[in-house]
């Protein structure tokens, strides 16, 4: 660390320690400052650092959100833009302008783009379900399912790397999610599973672009243990079947309190995929750390220092456990579910501090804590 990152980093941690209240203020050194440390950079002998953005934060390269980007990030995923509903909100219009303006922006500066989502339950419009007023059949959704999909990768083939190409299919009862998807596709194939709907969507994107990574992206991998042991049988199944899935994305909407030992366990779970497949892998697509608990309230969280120390570890944990797994070559993109704490979905129904830029843009004690820790394993080497 040179000598300006010690004295700024003394300062945080003084600025820190006098402001016990306000999580969003422990630093003085802005996200955006030309000499500000960059997590990519740190981050580079292990994965690309990422994270989700919106239309409006690319616009204006005088803007602070667009200069952080360009400093911290080496891959990029729209938060809402590329959904179903926002691409392809009727089955015969496409709208494409605010995707083709992301990709065309990451281009320009060298970010890797993954696309997010081509299939999911939610922000997906109804017109894929219906023929007139009755449900549509199981043929006719597999065939838009195949339109769709090849329409979108097609378009952006070779310069979307990745894709979520399905979202969420496990449901929170651990079984494939019951959705319009499940239900009105249901068995087609009549081999015992309702992964139809899962393995044309996959394979249509593979034909559409053979070079993009195709992935199965879904919450909760990482705190539950029969989630990850369902996800595994469901795509050791498809793989079996020549279904192309590359890796699973590992969404990691986690807690502060989160117990990161117990979560290694089940990325182990995931990665034995490679049984099948020597190359699958496995992403983090979504990271973020809700300070809040189950049915905790504002007026039950203050946020001390003892409260900011265990922010910290939690995320220098992950990190820990991302390296070992980035070691391993399995994993290399780590993307963040937003920009800084201001923007953040978790402020739906409080005002939260979930990510390691505070809602003034300023660079938290955590976030310097975490960009160390790749150059503290190198000197232990
Ligand atoms: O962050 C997204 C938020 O702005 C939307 O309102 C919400 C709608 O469902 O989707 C959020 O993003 C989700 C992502 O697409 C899939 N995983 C969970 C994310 C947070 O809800």
């Amino acid at each position: 660390m040179g000598h300006y990152y010690f004295i700024k980093r003394i300062s945080a941690a003084l600025i820190a320690a006098s402001m016990i209240l306000c999580a969003c203020s422990d630093s003085a050194v802005f996200a955006y400052d030309d000499d500000a440390p960059s997590l990519c950079e740190a981050y580079s002998d292990y994965f690309r650092v990422g994270c989700a953005v919106n239309s409006w934060d690319i616009e204006n390269p005088n803007s602070e959100q667009y200069k952080i980007i360009l400093k911290n990030f080496n891959t990029l995923v729209m938060e809402n833009e590329s959904k179903p509903e926002n691409l392809h909100p009727k089955e015969d219009e496409y709208y494409f302008d605010k995707f083709d303006e992301f990709v065309d922006f990451c281009e320009d500066n060298d970010i890797v783009v993954r696309g997010h989502t081509l299939i999911w339950h939610s922000q997906c419009p109804d017109w894929f379900f219906k023929d007139g007023n009755e449900d549509a059949s199981a043929e006719l959704i597999l065939e838009r399912i195949k339109e769709h999909v090849t329409t979108i990768v097609s378009r952006y083939k070779g310069r979307v790397s990745t894709w979520d190409v399905v979202n969420e299919v496990i449901g929170d009862d651990v079984s494939l999610r019951y959705s319009n998807w499940s239900r009105l596709v249901g068995d087609y194939d009549g081999d015992g599973d309702k992964y139809d709907f899962i393995e044309t969507a996959f394979r249509a994107a593979r034909e559409a672009d053979p070079d993009a990574r195709l992935i199965i992206n879904d919450y909760s991998l990482e705190s539950s243990t029969d989630k990850a042991i369902r996800m595994y049988n469901a795509v050791k199944k498809m793989l079996e079947e020549g279904v192309p899935i590359d890796g699973v994305g590992f969404q990691m909407h986690i807690g502060k309190d989160a117990d990161v030992e117990a979560m290694r366990e089940n990325y182990r779970i995931i990665s034995r995929l490679r049984e099948i497949d020597p190359d699958f892998l496995i992403e983090v697509t979504e990271l973020d750390v809700n300070c809040y608990g189950w049915g905790q309230e504002e007026k039950d969280v203050e946020i001390t220092k003892k409260f900011l120390k265990e922010f910290s570890k939690t995320y220098t944990d992950v990190f820990e456990m991302l390296m070992d797994l980035s070691d391993e070559g399995i994993l290399d993109s780590v993307v963040f579910w937003g920009l800084h704490d201001g923007v953040s979905w978790l402020n739906g129904s409080h005002k939260n501090y979930p990510m390691l830029i505070d809602r003034d843009m300023k660079l938290k004690e955590a976030y310097f804590d975490v960009i160390e820790l790749p150059a503290e394993r190198k000197k232990a080497e």
